[in-house]
């Protein structure tokens, strides 16, 4: 007696889809042995090997001249929110930091700042006296005084550069920026788009003139300034400087391989969530991840003082947004969305904001009815 047609069929489908399944496997092993996976899909779902070397690098010979003057600047963070920031060169974050390891890094910070300050090299194997930080491997930089710091970049990955001299409050207020080491070898792995978040916290009240803005102009006494100093009440938070909807959007094809380094300088962890998409955690702290110990996730916890690789592929057209899954990061003091919110926006699809959901042009105060509560 015959096996029923429809019974026969799906030992057929089952045998032949078996067999396919073991000549995939087999061409899988041979493409991971032998070719370049960068590139590839399988680069995504087998691992990403950024092909950084392990062994120390040689010196390149090349030295990297960099000028840093440490002074005051208003530094607008939103829409009609400016501060009284604390900057190198002008600007939050300070200017990016690029070299190769192996390059020698020369960098003269002036202070014109009316306090002290000095230069940490965040993640970086420094000697120890250009650790850059007082009172331990060097004196405080006075005002008006400059500071040379040399040394080689020790090795490739993602990393920053910030004050580590009256910390909470230089830092709160501006005083760092993003430095990154290219491997000398260049790596296998390619990208068509890179781009690097710092992400900060602001705490308006804490600072001096109290730009707690009004409505009506004026402003109103924060409690943190009632009490002096710094304290964790943020209230805005950027990336590269900017609260949704200052930052610009990033600018994806459809295809595109896409590397993001992630740095965090605020003293809050952030739950960073990816819409539309998973990414594939390739580095933290500048240090290659292994491929097979790599993780593919759409939410990525970065704490105080972290850096992350990840890399995605944009393979689902649209505007999407990448933002902090703590809800008070994607407010602009008290009001969403704003903060952590980074649109990812695809070429050729239109934007998708009604326009409708910006934030005013003054946001609207903390309710006084919430004192001390923490972001
Ligand atoms: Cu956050």
């Amino acid at each position: 007696m015959g096996i029923p047609l429809s019974l026969r069929t799906i030992w057929l489908g089952m045998l032949f889809g078996l067999a396919l399944a073991f000549v995939a496997a087999v061409a899988w092993g041979a493409g991971r042995a032998s070719a370049p996976v960068a590139g590839t899909r399988a680069a995504l779902t087998t691992g990403f090997d950024l092909g950084v070397a392990r062994a120390k690098p040689a010196p390149t010979g090349t030295v990297q001249e960099f000028q840093l003057t440490a002074q005051e600047a208003p530094w607008e963070i939103a829409p009609g929110v400016r501060v009284p920031a604390i900057t190198y060169n002008g600007q939050v974050p300070g200017p990016l930091i690029r070299v190769t390891e192996g390059d020698t890094l020369r960098v003269t910070l002036k202070n014109e700042l009316p306090q002290a300050t000095s230069i940490h090299w965040h993640g970086l194997h420094v000697p120890n006296a250009m650790d850059g930080v007082p009172p331990f491997t060097q004196a405080p930089i006075e005002p008006g005084q400059s500071f040379t710091y040399e040394f080689p970049a020790s090795h490739a990955g993602t990393f920053m550069y910030h004050s580590h001299f009256n910390s909470v409050e230089q830092i709160d207020r501006g005083l760092y920026g993003p430095l990154i080491i290219d491997p000398a070898t260049p790596p296998p792995a390619r990208f068509d788009k890179e781009f690097t978040m710092v992400l900060s916290a602001w705490n308006t009240s804490a600072m001096p003139g109290d730009q707690h803005g009004m409505a009506d102009g004026s402003s109103m006494p924060g409690p943190a300034a009632s009490m002096g100093g710094m304290n964790m009440d943020y209230n805005y938070f950027t990336i590269n400087g900017k609260a949704f909807p200052s930052a610009a959007p990033w600018t994806v094809r459809e295809g595109d391989l896409v590397r993001v380094r992630l740095i965090n300088i605020s003293n809050l962890a952030h739950p960073m969530h990816l819409h539309g998409h998973d990414f594939t955690v390739v580095a933290k702290d500048g240090e290659p991840i292994r491929p097979d110990l790599q993780q593919t996730v759409n939410t990525l916890s970065i704490d105080a003082g972290e850096t992350y690789d990840i890399v995605f592929r944009a393979d689902n057209p649209g505007s999407w947004v990448f933002h902090c899954h703590e809800l008070h990061h994607t407010e602009n003091d008290g009001v969403e969305p704003g903060g952590l919110i980074q649109v990812i926006q695809y070429e050729g699809v239109p934007p998708r904001t009604t326009g409708e959901s910006a934030p005013p042009a003054t946001p609207t105060p903390m309710p006084a009815t919430m004192p001390g509560m923490g972001h």
